[in-house]
């Protein structure tokens, strides 16, 4: 299989779905929620998921596509090769914002990430990464990501965990984000991703991601030497929802063994 090819193709269809995003917002969109009342999704969600799947299953019939809005396929192993993709990540900032939200996409092959894309499509900035050719914002080559120590870094997580809430020790939660520089929130698992890829945060923590969230992320992620695991440590799975963290190296270790690791 030519991934040069591949890549190019996907690149060009990401571009043109994320087109299509923007023109949506001449016309009327409609909001549904899906498993509770925050839990939103468009009608513009399902008509890119579906433009993309679409594309795909036309030119790569043999390929597997698993994405969010259920347009794809439904797999139970990671054999043969299977793009993962979410059409607008960051839905809520989609339709409060108009901004900060993503087109997310990972080719994997057997399992192995080999092609990652995040394009934030309202900036026109398109992460992407091919396993062990570097990774890229737009045309620039990203660097190897180096330790900070946690006084210095900048860690994405959503507040709603420094409450008390089911999954965590949210008195631990407390001291992390009060020994760290600083928190931020942005919404949209991709691209608080890409974020940490160049550098622009140095973690990103969330209790629950599904694989077409993190898939695209992840390749780019491993490009640049950020650590991703679960919360208990463990290579993300890409089978099914589960905990998530991704920093720079060095963090990793610190933030899961002082202060979140789940058993
Ligand atoms: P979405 O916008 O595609 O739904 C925001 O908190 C981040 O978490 C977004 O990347 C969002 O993706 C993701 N997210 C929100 N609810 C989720 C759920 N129930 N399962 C997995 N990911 C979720
Ligand atoms: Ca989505």
């Amino acid at each position: 299989m030519n991934l040069n090819a591949i890549d190019r193709y996907a690149k060009s269809l990401i571009k043109e779905a994320g087109h299509k995003i923007r023109v949506s917002f001449f016309n009327t969109i409609d909001i549904d929620s899906k498993a509770d009342a925050n839990d939103l999704v468009t009608n513009i969600d399902k008509e890119i998921e579906r433009f993309v799947v679409d594309r795909v299953k036309q030119d790569f019939p043999e390929h597997k596509i698993v994405s969010e809005e259920g347009f794809g396929d439904k797999i139970t192993s990671l054999d043969g090769t299977v793009w993962f993709l979410d059409p607008i990540d960051g839905t809520m900032n989609f339709i409060h914002q108009r901004r900060n939200f993503a087109i997310s996409l990972g080719i994997y092959v057997d399992g192995v990430g080999m092609l990652g894309y995040i394009y934030d499509v309202m900036g026109d900035d398109l992460y992407h990464a091919a396993k062990g050719e570097g990774a890229y914002f737009n045309d620039e080559r990203l660097p190897q990501l180096e330790i900070t120590p946690l006084e210095e870094a900048l860690i994405g997580i959503n507040a709603s965990w420094v409450a008390p809430n089911t999954k965590v020790d949210n008195d631990k939660i407390i001291q992390l984000v009060t020994r760290c520089r600083g928190t931020r929130s942005y919404g949209s698992a991709a691209i608080e991703l890409a974020y940490v890829s160049s550098g622009r945060i140095d973690a990103y923590i969330s209790m629950r991601l599904a694989p077409w969230d993190i898939a695209g992320g992840i390749v780019i992620a491993q490009e640049v030497g950020a650590v991703a695991t679960s919360l208990q440590g463990e290579a993300p799975h890409l089978l099914g929802t589960d905990t998530f963290i991704v920093t720079r190296p060095g963090l990793h270790e610190e933030i899961l063994s002082k202060y979140i690791r789940l058993k």
